[in-house]
């Protein structure tokens, strides 16, 4: 049997993880919701970790939810119980230090939709859909749905899509602030180069930046200043500070040689 979720680490300290399971759809079970929670407890453990990707196998679907046949034997004990494993893996991989962007092609519905939105960029291409189908079988979002999209997109938008199910083309969700960018050609290769991208730039800098604009995201504005000052103060602890700054200054310009320290 293939494993229900692949781990490759590419050379930059780039994860790439993929929700293996393409004849369903890519959709959650508990095997699949454990072995995304080690993946994650393994990623944590590399301090050469740069970005991780995040995709589903096939064309057909990123993630098409939470496996409703599985679902189907489940009492209100084991339904808390399999929420709170989803929750806690998406909350643990929205925690990660690195950057995590997830690559969408084809259905995000469901814990689908709730697992990109646990992601820092959320790169989606022509064929994306986007919702929360599950009032249409007569549950809720239980993977954080309720509370993510409400803060990607705004309470009037969150409750039309939640209360409604309906799914929604990559245009809709790039206006919706679910979708960071749409991409045109192979969807894994744009998050690839995007993770590429940020792994060239000030390792120490990419974490705290993450931090800061994840820190006190729902609360008080000088809360929020006051984390983004210390952060910011953190950066010129750094010796790649000072190479990103030397390399800019020097003539010719250069690019800066950064070492993570
Ligand atoms: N679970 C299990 N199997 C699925 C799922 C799913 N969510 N989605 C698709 N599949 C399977 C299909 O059963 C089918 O398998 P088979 O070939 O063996 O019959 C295969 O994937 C291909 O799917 P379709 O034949 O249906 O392909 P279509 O192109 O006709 O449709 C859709 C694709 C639109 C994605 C359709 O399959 C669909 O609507 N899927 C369900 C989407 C959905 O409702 N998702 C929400 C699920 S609930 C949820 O995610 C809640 C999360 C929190 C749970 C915590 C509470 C305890």
């Amino acid at each position: 049997m293939d494993p229900v979720v692949l781990h490759e680490v590419r050379a930059g300290g780039i994860h790439v993880v993929t929700i293996n399971r393409p004849k369903a759809a890519n959709a959650l079970t508990i095997e699949v919701l454990e072995a995304l929670g080690a993946v994650i407890v393994a990623i944590s453990a590399d301090v050469g970790a740069r970005a991780v990707v995040l995709t589903g196998s096939g064309e057909k679907a990123f993630v098409a939810g939470a496996d409703i046949g599985e679902m189907r034997a489940y009492g209100v004990i084991e339904a808390e119980a399999f929420s709170r494993l989803g929750q806690s893996a998406f909350d643990r991989l929205a925690a990660l230090a690195v950057p995590v962007i997830a690559a969408v092609s084809g259905f995000a519905l469901g814990g689908g939709c709730e697992l990109a939105m646990a992601c820092d960029i959320v790169l989606a291409g022509p064929t994306a859909k986007f919702g929360q189908p599950e009032v249409a079988l007569g549950l809720i979002p239980g993977f954080g749905g309720t509370q993510r999209l409400v803060r990607r997109a705004g309470l009037a938008r969150a409750l039309e899509l939640c209360l409604t199910g309906r799914m929604i083309d990559v245009d809709e969700a790039l206006a919706a602030g679910i979708v960071s960018r749409k991409v045109d050609g192979p969807v894994l290769d744009a998050a690839i180069a995007v993770a590429t991208d940020i792994a060239s730039k000030g390792p120490v800098a990419v974490r705290l930046c993450k931090r800061a604009l994840h820190e006190n995201a729902d609360g008080a504005l000088n809360a929020g200043l006051a984390a983004e000052r210390s952060l910011f103060a953190t950066c010129f602890a750094t010796a790649d500070h000072r190479e990103g700054i030397d390399a800019f200054l020097e003539k010719p310009r250069r690019a800066a040689r950064f070492t993570g320290s």
